[in-house]
């Protein structure tokens, strides 16, 4: 049977993962997510938009917050604040059981798509989840200040500083998932790049050795959703970053910004299409609801 394979980050792209997994049989859905946004923190491996796709994909997300675990506790978040513990990354109590179990399983040697599928198993997801490598690859954001690991500027600070630069540590020293090169040479039915921030979730991703190549080489249409509406992103810094480096935030820039790669470009209606390669499409891209979830993963899909 040929499979989908939709690449994401955290919260946007998740929301047309969660779509695409209500249309399709879990057996024809591989999802694969960013894994540069992981860090080392308190003594934890963290992977937040592993987390992001895994709790989304099995109705555990926390819609409010856009990240994390629904029905959420804070006590041990409390309990290090009066310890004096960095608590600027908040880790539910819930939330905090994953991390443990994710970390010690990589200190075991177990590999992050092992513990990756074993949790979201757990979970009840279906879907199949995959990092985009399991070797350790680090987005860092040059500001005027200096470099910052990805959390860092993201959360401690607030994504304030501006963004010089973007760059992905040990992604030259990564190995692509073997398991995604394999559904890739499996004649796929359609790549599907989710609506996340193109510079640090979908970059990423295409950065590891053989992922762009694999995916231009499978022959199946590649189909990517803007992230940005009105010259606005939905949720996150995209369109702030995409100006802080001299890019005007639009949904044309970012598909200018994947360039060949794409053979479909799903933007929303009204929005400028000048100067795309791709063939565009129109459709509602702003997902509130499971409905417009689902409808645009339909939107997606007819086009393959
Ligand atoms: N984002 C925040 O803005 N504040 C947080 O305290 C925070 C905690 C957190 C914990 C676990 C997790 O998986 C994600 C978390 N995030 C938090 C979101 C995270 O920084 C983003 O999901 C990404 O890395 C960007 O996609």
């Amino acid at each position: 049977m040929s499979r989908v394979i939709a690449l994401s980050g955290g919260i946007g792209g998740a929301k047309l993962a969660l779509g695409l997994a209500q249309v399709l049989p879990a057996e024809e859905l591989i999802v694969v997510a960013n894994t540069g946004d992981d860090f080392e923190h308190l003594g934890l491996s963290i992977s937040p938009d592993i987390d992001t796709l895994t709790y989304t994909l099995a109705g555990l997300d926390n819609q409010a917050l856009g990240w994390g675990r629904r029905d959420e506790s804070w006590a041990c978040m409390d309990a290090l604040a009066a310890l004096g513990g960095e608590t600027w990354f908040r880790l539910g109590d819930r939330d905090l059981a994953l991390h443990l179990e994710r970390t010690q399983a990589l200190r075991s040697g177990e590999t992050l798509t092992a513990v990756t599928q074993r949790i979201a198993a757990r979970l009840g997801v279906l879907a199949t989840l995959l990092p985009m490598s399991n070797d350790p690859v680090r987005t860092r954001i040059r500001t005027p200040e200096g470099w910052l690991d990805f959390q860092h500027w993201f959360v401690r600070e607030q994504c304030r500083p501006a963004v010089c630069e973007v760059a992905f540590q040990g992604v030259n020293e990564a190995r692509a998932n073997p398991a995604l090169l394999a559904a890739l040479r499996a004649k796929p039915r359609a790549i599907i790049i989710c609506p996340s921030n193109p510079l640090i979730s979908v970059e990423p991703i295409l950065a590891v050795p053989g992922i762009r190549e694999a995916i231009i080489g499978c022959g199946a249409p590649v189909i990517a959703v803007s992230p940005i509406i009105g010259g606005q992103a939905v949720k996150g810094p995209t369109a702030r970053m995409l100006a802080d480096l001299g890019t005007a935030p639009s949904a044309a820039a970012v598909a200018l910004r994947y360039g060949a790669l794409l053979t479909h470009y799903v933007m929303e209606h009204g929005d400028d299409a000048t100067g795309i390669s791709a063939a565009v499409s129109r459709a509602p891209t702003l997902m509130r609801t499971l409905e417009d979830k689902v409808a645009l993963a339909r939107a997606v899909l007819s086009l393959a």
